[in-house]
């Protein structure tokens, strides 16, 4: 076995580390360690928390990590930015917000942002979640920033979703609509210790209830809970129907493999031989200069991009 994969699985968190940042860097020998990695997967629990900028999804699983940690519960946090190419102020806020469990062996906290290699940051938190699962986390929170394809891509390897809004988001809550609704399990109003908790949880209502196909076909009926991150509040009621919607799948489904569902399967493997394409041909191209030939070519007006691109293939 793989000398690193090694030390993940035993838990050793500076090689975790190590392993996570050559997938966020996108350094193609990571995938000898995720090969043995892989049959030690599908155990943990995940959780996505998403939601727009300053709803207090840090604040949040701050929190959870304390509750899941007070029932001896392993944690993993992968603290997700699509919408920075570097870390940027977004994850620097989300570390400090989860300082207080930096000590504890229990708990462990990274944060991973878009490098803009191929894969992107979907396949790179996939792959990043695997290797908490498998250096043995019981729960694995996912928080990310950004409201677009991007963040649903990401919360759709969670087994379940929360979706974090605040009061007075009138407008947003529409906007979270469009794409984001049909991913939530679970809506959570924090800050409600501010005016309008009431308005939004029933414009939330409204909005699921709209939404009302899923569950007439025996679905998942969305919980809204409200919560005060910062005041400890709420938090209880969340890991309970976080709870009620793990066992919702086990029911449903017959277990927790999610990844395994040939649906699934067949999303991933495709997604994975798009990166593997692409970087094996644009690798040629840019070695044989043909790239920076084409451009050249088509900046000067002397080839259109469609025959360009054409005869990048054709020879
Ligand atoms: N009033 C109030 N403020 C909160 C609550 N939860 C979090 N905050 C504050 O909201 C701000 C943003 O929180 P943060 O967790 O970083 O939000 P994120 O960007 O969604 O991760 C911080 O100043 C928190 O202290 C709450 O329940 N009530
Ligand atoms: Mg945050």
């Amino acid at each position: 076995m793989n000398e690193l994969a090694k030390k993940v699985l035993a838990g050793d968190v500076r090689s975790v580390a190590r392993v996570i940042r050559n997938i966020d860097d996108g350094i193609p020998s990571v995938k000898d360690v995720l090969i043995d990695l892989y049959p030690h997967t599908g155990r943990a629990y995940v959780i996505g928390i998403t939601g727009a900028p300053g709803v207090g999804k840090s604040t949040l699983v701050d929190q959870m990590i304390a509750h899941l940690r007070k029932k001896n519960k392993t944690v993993g946090v992968l603290a997700v930015d699509p919408t920075s190419p570097f870390s940027g102020g977004a994850i620097l806020g989300d570390r400090i917000r989860m300082q207080r469990h930096s000590l504890d062996e229990g708990v462990y906290i990274r944060s991973m942002a878009t490098r803009g290699h191929f894969g992107g940051l979907t396949q790179s938190t996939r792959t990043a979640i695997d290797v908490l699962d498998a250096m043995g986390k019981d729960y694995i929170l996912v928080e990310t920033v950004g409201v677009g394809q991007d963040e649903v891509d990401i919360v759709k390897n969670a087994h379940t979703t929360v979706i974090v809004v605040i009061p007075g988001m009138g407008d947003d809550i529409q906007a979270i609509k469009a794409g984001i609704l049909e991913v939530g399990d679970i809506f959570v109003i924090n800050k409600s210790d501010r005016e309008g908790s009431d308005k939004t949880l029933s414009d939330l209502r409204l909005m699921i209830s709209m939404d009302q196909k899923k569950h007439d076909e025996g679905g998942w009926k969305p919980e809204i809970i409200k919560a005060q991150a910062i005041f400890d509040k709420g938090i209880d009621d969340l890991l309970v129907e976080i709870d009620k919607h793990r066992d919702f799948i086990i029911k449903t489904k017959g277990n927790l493999h999610s990844r395994r569902q040939p649906e699934k399967v067949r999303e991933e493997l495709i997604e994975m031989i798009k990166i593997q394409i692409m970087t094996q041909i644009m690798d040629k191209l840019t070695r044989t200069g043909k790239f920076e030939k084409a451009v050249d070519l088509i900046v000067k007006g002397k080839i259109d991009p469609y025959t360009a691109c054409e005869n990048l293939f054709s020879d």
